[in-house]
């Protein structure tokens, strides 16, 4: 693992979130994106080296919304970088961890990711993000 690439916090009302957010930071967030295949739109803030992702569910079987539905708003998931995820979801399954995902996928803000079972992580649900760089082509030849 590098670094904590980001902290997702999952909000009922990504508009009215985003404002909240520019208040506390002092910033506006530098991009929204939707990602459909897990049912959410987000955005992106970013502090120092730090980022924070706002995640509103855009389905009712959106893990966002089953989420909130049990739990309220709150810190969704906690991202770590990493410079290959393959091996990291490798030596991480060796480690006897509970992987969601047995394969990359591609997320939000240019990044393959993988979750770790939250039960796996003391209560914290873990996505593991690899930039994604066109000359590796990975996207494409996964057909992702
Ligand atoms: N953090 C911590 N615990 C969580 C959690 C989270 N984000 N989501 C669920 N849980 C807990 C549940 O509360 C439940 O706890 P209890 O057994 O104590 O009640 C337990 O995990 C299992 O929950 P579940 O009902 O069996 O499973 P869910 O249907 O709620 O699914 C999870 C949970 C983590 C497997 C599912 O949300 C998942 O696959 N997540 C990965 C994908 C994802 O979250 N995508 C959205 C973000 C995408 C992005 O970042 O772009």
């Amino acid at each position: 693992m590098k670094k904590i690439e980001h902290i997702g916090i999952a909000v009922n009302n990504l508009e009215e979130a985003n404002k909240t957010y520019k208040a506390l930071l002092g910033a506006a967030h530098y991009k929204t994106e939707n990602v459909e295949s897990e049912g959410v739109a987000t955005s992106f803030f970013k502090i120092g080296d730090s980022k924070i992702e706002l995640l509103a569910a855009t389905n009712a079987e959106s893990p966002v919304a089953k989420f909130i539905a049990k739990r309220g708003e709150g810190i969704h998931h906690m991202a770590f970088a990493v410079d290959n995820i393959e091996a990291e979801i490798e030596r991480l399954k060796s480690e006897g961890f509970v992987l969601l995902n047995d394969a990359p996928k591609k997320g939000a803000d240019n990044k393959l990711i993988a979750f770790l079972h939250p039960k796996s992580s003391n209560g914290v649900l873990v996505e593991l993000c690899q930039e994604i760089i066109p000359s590796h082509n990975f996207a494409e030849k996964k057909n992702l």
